[in-house]
């Protein structure tokens, strides 16, 4: 049985962080049994690239929600991406790089450094931990993740820039899901996984974001992930 590695529910989601929402996603859509172990602050220490999630199938780990994807692919087949054709492939390859690589920077601009945001993670992420844990990781990990947004680049820009950023991507996202009943076509693909946990991590979080706010604007998002959790966590 595949043991999936992440961290626990969180924010009214069944994850928190979108990649770790994404691959649960993907279990459910491909039909694989998994099974997921209480998580613990150890999974994270023992993470194989020090993130969440990752997996232990038949006794090898592996880790980053897309590698894993494709060594599920490899191993147990691939009942969801066979009927696109190149074209598809290279949308639906577009389409998670500007979730996953662009967008998601963004949010977590949201979350972490607006204060409002910050208020909410604190409370979501380690409001369960006890003394003095509870005290001294909150504002480390904040630190980390300043860090790291500086590094990717999105930390350099002004708050009013970074929205620019995500609005555009966001409507990019509606208009081209349109009114369609999931990102490629009529049937659901592997990016569907990624685009259910990304929007669902925006749209249905306590959070009053400017991003939340523009992607309500377009009821088809909305609706897609309505679809998509009636279809897959019914
Ligand atoms: N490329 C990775 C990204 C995973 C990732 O960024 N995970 C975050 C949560 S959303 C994490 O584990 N952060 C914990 C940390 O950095 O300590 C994937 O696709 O799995």
């Amino acid at each position: 049985m595949i043991k999936l590695f992440q961290f626990e529910p969180a924010l009214g989601l069944p994850n928190a962080s979108p990649f770790c929402m994404k691959l649960e996603t993907y279990l459910r859509m491909a039909a694989l049994p998994f099974e997921i172990p209480c998580a613990t602050l150890r999974h994270l220490q023992q993470a194989p690239k020090g993130k969440m999630p990752y997996i232990e199938d038949q006794g090898k780990f592996v880790a980053d929600s897309t590698f894993i994807i494709d060594y599920l692919k490899a191993t147990y087949g691939d009942p969801l991406d066979g009927w696109l054709d190149a074209r598809q492939r290279a949308v639906a390859l577009a389409l998670q790089r500007l979730l996953e690589e662009n967008l998601y920077w963004a949010v977590i601009y949201t979350r972490w450094v607006e204060p409002q945001g910050w208020e909410l993670t604190r409370a979501g992420f380690f409001g369960k931990l006890s003394p003095p844990l509870k005290w001294v990781l909150p504002s480390l990990a904040r630190r980390g993740i300043i860090k790291e947004l500086h590094g990717q680049g999105m930390g350099r820009h002004s708050r009013e820039e970074i929205m620019a950023i995500g609005r555009r991507d966001i409507s990019a996202l509606a208009d081209f899901l349109s009114d369609k009943s999931y990102f490629i076509g009529e049937q659901p693909c592997s990016l569907d996984a990624s685009a259910y946990a990304f929007l669902a991590n925006l749209l249905w979080v306590p959070l009053e974001s400017e991003l939340k706010l523009h992607a309500s604007k377009y009821p088809q998002l909305e609706a897609y992930c309505h679809r998509m959790r009636s279809r897959y966590y019914g």
